[in-house]
This record gives structure tokens, C-alpha cells and sequence, in this order.
């Protein structure tokens, strides 16, 4: 087995779906977290796209959340079956990917009132659209999962990215029961379980 490290900074972030997904594997990682104060001109030119997350394997580095994510999970057997399975994962990890980037820019929005504009956006179109979205999947899909009949890197993705939402959003979140549920069921999962109702509370 190579030695994993992941490098990202103290929060969940861009990072977490990658933890997430050693995590369920049952693989083996270091989990390498830098503080914002560590973070100069000399990190950035160390890291692959001067930026983090970057996973570190037997000592090379490698860039970008949702590649690392793609690659532990075909490792692991976080994928699906068959080419049509990994297109609906896809799809579905590039939909979280899209909230997520909302998320973010209203969140670091400067003009105060751009910013109520953006989060009021959020509030009444993106995420009821997003989880819209999961839930229409969840009612075909039948099988408690978002593909297939077990867990995939779909499942995290969505887990992850629905944090921020049922923290800030949560009679927007609270309409959707069946995505509350399928939350619940991977919060649930015993090799996620001891790390997300131990682990650290950030912001984001
Ligand atoms: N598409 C990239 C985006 C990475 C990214 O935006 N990283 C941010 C933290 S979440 C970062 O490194 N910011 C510091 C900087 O750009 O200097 C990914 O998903 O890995």
C-alpha cells in the first residue's frame, strides 16, 4: 500500500470529501493540516497548482479535490460497476462542486450588500434547486443511495457539501426528508461515524 498524505488547511473545505473517502475505504492517510498562518508564497510554490488540497503518494504530489477523490475512490472501490455508473457519480460530484463554488462566493463576498443579495440566491434558488435535484435521484434510485445499491463517492460528495446548508439553511434542508435521511444513513456508517461526530467544528 503507498503512503498517503494529504495536505489541505484546518477546516472541511476542499479537503474533507478526500478524508471522507480513505476514511470509508478503510485506508491508511496522513492527514496533514496547515494553518492559514503557515500558509506563504514558499507553501504555495511547493504545492502542485499552488494551491491545497494536494495528496502526497510515496512522496509525489498530486492537485485538485475532486481528481484526488476520483482516483482514491477507483482505488478503493468508491466507483461504480460500469462507465454509465462513473457518469452518474461524475455528474453528481460536479453538481455538489457547483453549489459548493456558490457557497463559497457568497460566503467571501466583500460588498455587504452584494452579499445579502447572493445569500438570499442561495437560500431561495440554488439549494432548493440542488437538493431538488438529490431528491428526484433518491426517489428513482430506490435504493437509499445515490447509484447503484451501495455506498459510492456520490454519497459522500453529497454528505459533505449539504454541511454547510443544513447548518445555515436548515428549514430549507428540513423539506427535503428523504436527502435528511440518506444523511443521517452515511453519518451513520461505521467507518464515518467515530471521525464526524468527533471531528473539529469549522466554519467551513
Ligand atoms: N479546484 C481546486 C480549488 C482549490 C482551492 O480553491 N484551494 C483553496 C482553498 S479551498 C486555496 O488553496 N486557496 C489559497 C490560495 O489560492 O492561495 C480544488 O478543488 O482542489
Amino acid at each position: 500500500m503507498p503512503a498517503y498524505k494529504l495536505v489541505y488547511f484546518d477546516i472541511r473545505g476542499r479537503g474533507e470529501i478526500v478524508r471522507l473517502c480513505f476514511l470509508s475505504a478503510g485506508v491508511k492517510f496522513e492527514d496533514a493540516r496547515i494553518d492559514f498562518s503557515e500558509w506563504s508564497e514558499k507553501v504555495k510554490e511547493a504545492s502542485p497548482f499552488g494551491q491545497l488540497p494536494y495528496l502526497e503518494i510515496d512522496g509525489k504530489k498530486y492537485a485538485q479535490s475532486t481528481a484526488i477523490a476520483n482516483y482514491i475512490s477507483r482505488e478503493f472501490g468508491l466507483y461504480g460497476d460500469n462507465s454509465l455508473d462513473n457518469l452518474s457519480i461524475d455528474g453528481i460530484v460536479a453538481l455538489t462542486v457547483d453549489y459548493f463554488d456558490a457557497w463559497v462566493k457568497s460566503h467571501f463576498e466583500k460588498d455587504a450588500n452584494k452579499k445579502v443579495e447572493l445569500q438570499a440566491k442561495l437560500k431561495n434558488e440554488d439549494l432548493p434547486k440542488f437538493l431538488g435535484h438529490l431528491d428526484k435521484i433518491l426517489t428513482e434510485n430506490k435504493s437509499g443511495f445515490y447509484v447503484r445499491n451501495r455506498l459510492t463517492l456520490a454519497d459522500l460528495a453529497v454528505y459533505h457539501t449539504l454541511d454547510n446548508p443544513q447548518r445555515d439553511y436548515p428549514e430549507v434542508y428540513a423539506q427535503y426528508p428523504k436527502v435528511v435521511e440518506h444523511r443521517k444513513k452515511i453519518a451513520s456508517l461505521p467507518r464515518l461515524a467515530p471521525y464526524l461526530s468527533s471531528r473539529k467544528v469549522t466554519e467551513l
